[in-house]
């Protein structure tokens, strides 16, 4: 509770991961917070939407579909405002405390998604500056992989747990293949935050080249990683 806040130099590191349906965001963030946490790195795992109950609430609305009559701009303004309470009552509190957060999507994918639909780049950049601005993250991982591969490993997942497909999986496969391609741009544009990886490897080798990533792009003590 009486907890010393972090000084800027011990503020946690913020890693988002980013990438179309099935790419294994879910899977390479746990094996990057378990890395992380033998390291001896404080670190929370939260998503996007999501994270707070409001915005676990927002989610339901977005992933039920309830929300898609609206219109994609819409859809837009309810993914920033889970957003901007994610950050105000999670994302920021915790890397002031010095923790690191590891989040599955965030606004890349709003860039993609809603971008992908039609929504105006000035409209998402001035939600981008609304409900984020200035807590970007300092690392992203865009898993990229052929928009079909990553279908069949969603479908399979859904038919063992027996669960339909959400509102944003269903969409067109030339709808996924433009937000993949979106992506593409993305990392293009800002390689300083950005590094594409190849997800349709085994899971373990895409967790290895992560591990090495974040080690070469963030500066995690060697002495925690040696411990
Ligand atoms: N959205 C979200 C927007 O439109 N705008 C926004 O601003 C935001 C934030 C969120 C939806 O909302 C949209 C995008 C999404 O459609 P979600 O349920 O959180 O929905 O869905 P996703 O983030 O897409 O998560 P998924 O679970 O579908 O995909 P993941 O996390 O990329 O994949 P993961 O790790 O769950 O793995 C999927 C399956 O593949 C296997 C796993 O075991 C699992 O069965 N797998 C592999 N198989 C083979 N080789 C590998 N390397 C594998 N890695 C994982």
């Amino acid at each position: 509770m009486n907890q010393r806040p972090a000084t800027a130099a011990e503020r946690g590191r913020f890693v988002t991961f980013e990438g179309g349906e099935g790419a294994g965001k879910t899977t390479q963030l746990l094996r990057l917070a378990k890395n992380l946490g033998a390291a001896g790195i404080s670190v929370t795992t939260t998503r996007e939407p999501g994270g707070t109950p409001a915005a676990e609430a927002i989610r339901k609305f977005l992933l039920s579909g309830a929300a898609r009559s609206l219109g994609p701009e819409a859809e837009a303004l309810l993914f920033a405002a889970a957003r901007a309470d994610h950050l105000d009552k999670l994302i920021r509190p915790a890397l002031t405390q010095g923790s690191w957060v590891l989040c599955d999507r965030f606004t890349d994918s709003t860039r993609a998604y809603q971008g992908a639909a039609g929504v105006d780049p000035d409209l998402i950049e001035a939600l981008e500056r609304i409900a984020v601005w200035p807590t970007t993250p300092d690392l992203t991982l865009i898993l990229d992989l052929p928009v079909e591969i990553g279908l069949v490993r969603v479908a399979a997942r859904a038919a063992a747990a027996e669960i339909l497909p959400d509102r944003f999986e269903r969409d067109t496969v030339a709808e996924h293949q433009r937000r993949r391609r979106i992506f593409l741009e993305i990392a293009a544009a800002e390689p300083e935050r950005c590094v594409v990886l190849d997800a349709s490897r085994p899971e373990g080798e895409v967790a290895e080249i992560i591990w090495r990533t974040v080690r070469e792009r963030l500066s995690v003590a060697e002495a925690a990683i040696d411990g």
